[in-house]
């Protein structure tokens, strides 16, 4: 992105007009994406238990407990990830679900 920067009167030695083009650094983050589960009556809990230790690399205590909350509440958030990186969690957990015909959904949503 570049700033087109017209100098006022004063700071126009020679009357001129003078046209200064600076170079904006390129230092936006990518931006970061939610993954989610979302509850549903079918899945067994200990498949959602095994998907959240095998593709989130959460131990087995911390899984219970969020699979419970997506049980409790709804949904929940289990991880934060670039776009790349949260569309494989998601085709993982959907292939594997879709596998077992477990009716299991995982999503991902910009934060
Ligand atoms: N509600 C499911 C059951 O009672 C368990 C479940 C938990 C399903 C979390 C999906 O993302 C989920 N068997």
């Amino acid at each position: 992105m570049t700033t087109q920067i017209t100098l006022s009167h004063e700071d126009d030695q020679d009357n001129d007009t003078a046209v200064v083009t600076k170079t904006k650094p390129k230092t936006d983050k990518p931006p970061l994406y939610k993954v989610m589960l979302l509850n549903d009556d079918y899945t067994p809990m200990e498949f959602v238990v095994h998907v959240l230790e095998r593709f989130f690399t959460i131990n087995h205590q911390t899984s219970i407990e969020i699979m419970m909350t997506v049980h409790q509440k709804g949904a929940a958030v289990v991880g934060v990830f670039s776009h790349d990186i949260a569309e494989t969690k998601v085709t993982q957990v959907m292939d594997l679900a879709r596998k077992h015909e477990h009716p299991l959904q995982c999503t991902m949503e910009k934060e």
